[in-house]
């Protein structure tokens, strides 16, 4: 591995954080029970999603405490959906209105806010950003033209928050008649990410996971087993069993099982990515900030960090 991917490969652990117009649901339409992929695991119609978006208001997100409660922990770096299936924007993109800004009417640019607070204390920031939309009816109608729009986004997040990495998903997608996304697409979005930053690190989501997509892989939710890939490895998992908020989710791992965890990954050099997903308002619930001050004591006490 090159220079590109050296704090990467350093790194071992980091945050991830699912945050969209889903956690508004809190994890329940009706009896169906959901979190970030509500809106068609409950069939929920467009209507009533962009009704409830329009309602998103986190003004209790705190970049600096969320950055603090990573460092606390002994993450280095911090990955947060840019846009998830339901393709909704999380920073005020022009390509369309399907935003935070824009459809919700909430101001602020969390994207902006977490980069300066990351920055500030030396933390990375990377985006999740999901291949597939559920929103854009090009997606199905006329992928070139979603590519294009794609491409649009990605060069305004890479040009204006410049990220030190890219989390692509969302590549495997059924769609109709198949799954659009190909080798040679993912080759080409990889050429065009790096032509506008050549620092930029990819997950091997960008294309079709063979071994030359992007820097590195992610098996997910899976421990990597020994002995260690050919490829630079990056497992995420959730601290309860859902990604975006869940109110009913209360079944969190304890600080031991996740130190347990981060140290069997670091020991096949694979970096851990653990995920929060913040509640509507912004805040990060009580239960999962506590399983990450307990890794962070762990750490201090034990001198891993
Ligand atoms: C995807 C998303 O669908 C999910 O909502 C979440 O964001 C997660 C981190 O990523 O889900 C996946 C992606 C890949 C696999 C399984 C679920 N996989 O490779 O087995």
């Amino acid at each position: 591995s090159g220079t590109r991917t050296r704090w990467f490969d350093e790194a071992r652990f980091g945050m991830f954080i699912h945050f969209g117009p889903y956690a508004v649901y809190q994890g329940q339409y009706g009896t169906c029970r959901e979190v970030e992929w509500i809106k068609r695991q409950c069939n929920i119609p467009w209507s009533d999603y962009e009704a409830k978006a329009a309602t998103f208001n986190p003004s209790s997100f705190n970049a600096n405490a969320i950055v603090q409660m990573a460092k606390q922990a002994g993450q280095k770096y911090i990955v947060i959906t840019s846009k998830h299936h339901d393709g909704f924007a999380m920073w005020p993109t022009r390509v369309n209105r399907w935003n935070l800004r824009d459809h919700s009417g909430f101001s602020r640019d969390l994207l902006r806010e977490l980069k300066d607070a990351a920055t500030a204390n030396g933390i990375k920031l990377g985006f999740y950003y999901s291949i597939w939309d559920w929103h854009d009816p090009d997606f199905v109608a006329n992928f070139p033209a979603y590519v294009t729009k794609m491409k649009a986004q990605l060069q305004e997040l890479v040009t204006n928050y410049d990220p030190a990495l890219l989390w692509f998903d969302g590549e495997w997608a059924e769609t109709n008649p198949t799954n659009p996304w190909s080798e040679q697409n993912g080759e080409d979005l990889e050429r065009f990410v790096r032509a506008i930053s050549p620092q930029v690190v990819t997950n091997n989501r960008i294309g079709k996971r063979r071994l030359v997509d992007g820097d590195y892989g992610t098996p997910e939710q899976a421990l990597a087993g020994s002995p260690p890939s050919a490829q630079l490895q990056e497992t995420c998992m959730t601290i309860n069993n859902t990604w975006g908020y869940a109110a009913w989710d209360t079944n969190f791992k304890s600080p031991t099982q996740l130190v347990r965890d981060l140290a069997h990954l670091a020991s096949n050099g694979a970096n851990l990515l653990l995920n929060i997903g913040p509640m509507p308002t912004g805040a990060v619930s009580a239960g999962q900030s506590a399983a990450l001050n307990g890794v962070g004591t762990w750490m201090a006490t034990n001198g891993a960090a």
